[in-house]
């Protein structure tokens, strides 16, 4: 008989940070909250005097006695963590993933295959180049982290809102992110990519075009992180019960459709409020309107090229479209409640691609090799040491018994004296699990080759796919396309980046490349076309479908003579559809008297285009013109804002200079009457229509 496990030695009474023990809320209150009835120190002292240090005497120095005062002041000390070195600027809010079961066939990973297993997740969206007090509307890739904690461990699905990344080999990052990252010497531009060293590094390592044509696309300023995709960006090779593999793409598609700011929208929300994405989110989740995504998989044979149909599925600087093959949606993910606080949760979380779960394996991807190392090394220096697991953002809802040890900030006491296996002193447990008790058992891959600092011959192919990409746009796209370029490229100092630049857009499209050429005032090099697959719609984010408005804002204009009641019966039906309204009145306070009021909730000075998706006139609102109203309306015409009116309203936006026989300028007879046809509009997000009428004339639209 091998012993048995020891009893307990008398280890520390299980209790939170706070000294309270876990069984429950208490009077309500939750014991990690550190929100109970009085003011301790951190060891549970009570005290009695928070604002006044201990001296020796009114006018008397101060005690080095006083060990709340340094107490308080050393805690407040090593308040900061380093922040990411990137994707820094982040939010993050919790959810639930609900599997289909669709995926039963191709991974035994339970998070994925069991039909209706809910999985509670925490998700991270964020952008890469901005550090943590950034602009969130800043023109740059977003994150999308997800993690599940799973029955079987976490699994971190690390992506972005973009399918293809900058470079095919991680031992790159560093390289392409110092080009983006602020100028060493001046440490400027903030969070951008519109200076030289950016544009440097992706006209020098070329490979790097197709993830600058998205970023130069509306994906680089969504309108919101409730309307993007995410992608995994690499295969991933998942594993069956018949230990069958397949290699995949993740796809997070959102239930509310992709769309994007103007580069107007978000120059002006990067000053007026630079928590526009974080706001949006948490605004939407506090209303009730739960982001949603549905994830789907391209599915590929897992054969010795890893290739499909000429498209190398290592290489992360290529799509495969989902006309070739189509995404097979296999989960719903909803996101329900926000954080309790951002430090403990959003900046504390630590995602890592390494992270997976049996029935999840990697592929030879150079890009996710390196990922794998980093993610794991960098939590050492951002949160302190070994034992960020355990912090409880971090942790597992499976169990854990790792045996691993000590370090910082050791927060778990383990029982036991055997940290080692195979042991007897503890009874052989852990015991190790063989696939049959869920053990993750790798699939023998066979590996060959001779050691070399080269890649494959199809990784050379960098300009097929943003060709494609950029065909694949609605026309209004294409426009922000060019203007992008020619905004960001009218940054650059060095004429010869600019030149190089030019030679790439050469390669993609001709139009293009004279329209950034026009707008920069250089000669359009000779075009070089590059032949590519045929375009993919799936690529267009303008498509003339509609979607749903869940969480999306209306102003309102109104006054002291305003229908109230026309403002009641608008309000009732936009927010029956899931929106919400804002009523907007030259000054605070509140409008009519008696039993019907109604709250200013803007006005004309704290009010600003970027808040609204749509803009209305109630009839009786104010004929006077008022320059920060028509500074209001020209910019909502501007970013391609649905109008509308009803009674007299009409006349302020006349007097405006605004023509109400316009695209996208609704009218109607009551508050009630115009909200059908606004929600109409706004479900196409902009008023396509109109773009014509507000493109810069000094970029010639492509054609
Ligand atoms: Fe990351 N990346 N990355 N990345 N990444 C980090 O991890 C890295 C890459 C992505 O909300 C860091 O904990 C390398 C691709 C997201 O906390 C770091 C390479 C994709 C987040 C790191 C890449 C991403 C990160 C910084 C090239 C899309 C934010 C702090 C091989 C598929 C996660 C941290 C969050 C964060 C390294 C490339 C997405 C340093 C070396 C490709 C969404 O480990």
């Amino acid at each position: 008989m091998p012993p048995q496990r020891k009893p307990d030695q008398s280890a520390p009474k299980t209790v939170s940070a706070t000294g309270v023990g876990y069984e429950g809320p208490e009077d309500g209150r939750d014991p990690r909250a550190q929100a109970g009835e009085f003011v301790t120190s951190p060891m549970g002292v009570r005290l009695p005097d928070t604002d006044h240090s201990l001296k020796a005497g009114r006018r008397g120095p101060t005690l080095l006695e006083d060990f709340h005062l340094r107490e308080k002041i050393n805690a407040f000390d090593h308040e900061r963590i380093p922040e990411r070195v990137v994707h820094a600027r982040g939010a993050a809010a919790h959810g639930v993933f609900t599997a289909y079961g669709t995926a039963a066939n191709i991974t035994r990973a339970a998070v994925l295959a069991e039909k209706d297993l809910e999985t509670p997740v925490f998700v991270r969206f964020s952008t890469v180049l901005g550090s943590r007090g950034s602009a969130d509307t800043a023109r740059d890739t977003r994150g999308f982290a997800v993690k599940f904690y799973s029955t079987e461990g976490n699994w971190d699905l690390v992506g972005n809102n973009m399918p293809v990344f900058f470079i095919q080999d991680a031992i790159k990052f560093p390289d392409i992110i110092h080009a983006g990252k602020p100028s060493p010497s001046r440490e400027i531009p903030q969070a951008q990519s519109a200076h030289d060293s950016f544009w440097d590094f992706v006209t020098l390592h070329t490979e790097a075009t197709h993830h600058t044509i998205w970023n130069m696309s509306d994906r680089g300023i969504p309108r919101s992180f409730r309307m993007m995709e995410g992608f995994g960006v690499h295969s991933f090779r998942l594993v069956n019960e018949a230990r069958e593999t397949v290699l995949v793409q993740f796809k997070w598609t959102p239930k509310l459709g992709v769309h994007s700011l103007t580069w107007e929208e978000a120059q002006l929300a990067m000053g007026t409020d630079p928590d526009f994405h974080r706001r949006d989110l948490a605004d939407a989740i506090e209303a009730g309107a739960f982001p949603e995504w549905e994830l789907g998989v391209q599915v590929f044979p897992d054969n010795d090229e890893q290739m499909f149909s000429g498209i190398d599925l290592l290489d992360p600087t290529k799509i495969v479209p989902e006309e070739m093959v189509p995404v097979q949606p296999i989960g719903k993910l909803v996101l329900n409640a926000n954080p309790t606080n951002y430090f403990a949760e959003t900046e504390q979380v630590a995602f890592n691609t390494g992270h997976v779960v049996p029935g999840i394996e990697f592929t030879n991807d150079p890009l996710l090799q390196g990922r794998n190392f980093s993610y794991l090394d960098t939590q050492l220096t951002r949160l302190g040491g070994p034992n960020w697991r355990q912090i409880p953002i971090n942790r597992p809802h499976a169990p854990v018994n790792d045996n691993h040890r000590d370090g910082f900030m050791q927060q778990g006491i383990p029982t036991g004296d055997a940290p080692y296996l195979p042991n007897t002193v503890d009874g052989g447990e852990p015991e190790p699990a063989d696939w049959e008790h869920g053990g993750y058992v790798n699939v023998p891959r066979h590996v060959e080759g001779d050691v070399v600092r080269e890649s494959q011959s199809s990784f050379e192919d960098h300009f097929s796919q943003p060709a494609m990409f950029y065909a694949s746009l609605s026309h209004p796209e294409q426009v922000h396309v060019t203007e992008a370029y020619t905004f960001e490229l009218g940054k650059v100092y060095e004429r010869e980046i600019k030149e190089r630049a030019l030679g790439v857009l050469a390669k993609i499209d001709t139009e293009l490349c004279e329209a950034v050429a026009a707008g920069l005032g250089l000669p359009a090099p000779k075009p070089d076309l590059v032949e590519h697959l045929p375009a993919s719609p799936a690529l267009a984010q303008v498509t003339g479908e509609a979607y749903p408005i869940d969480g999306r804002q209306v102003a309102v204009i109104a006054g002291p003579d305003a229908d109230l009641a026309g403002i009641a019966a608008f309000r009732e039906a936009i927010e029956a559809a899931g929106a919400q309204v804002k009523v907007l009145a030259p000054v605070g306070g509140e409008l009519g008297s008696g039993a019907s009021t109604q709250v200013v909730e803007r006005t004309y000075v704290t009010a600003r285009s970027i808040e609204f998706d749509a803009v209305v006139v109630a009839d009786g609102a104010p004929k006077e013109k008022d320059i920060k109203a028509v500074v209001l309306l020209h910019e909502a015409f501007r970013q391609l804002k649905a109008f509308g009116t009803w009674g007299d309203g009409a006349e302020v936006l006349t007097a405006a200079g605004i023509d109400t026989s316009g695209p996208g300028v609704l009218s109607a007879d009551s508050g009630a009457g115009l909200a059908a046809d606004l929600l109409a509009a706004m479900g196409q997000h902009k008023v396509w229509a109109r773009a014509e009428l507000v493109t810069s004339s000094a970029v010639p639209p492509a054609a």
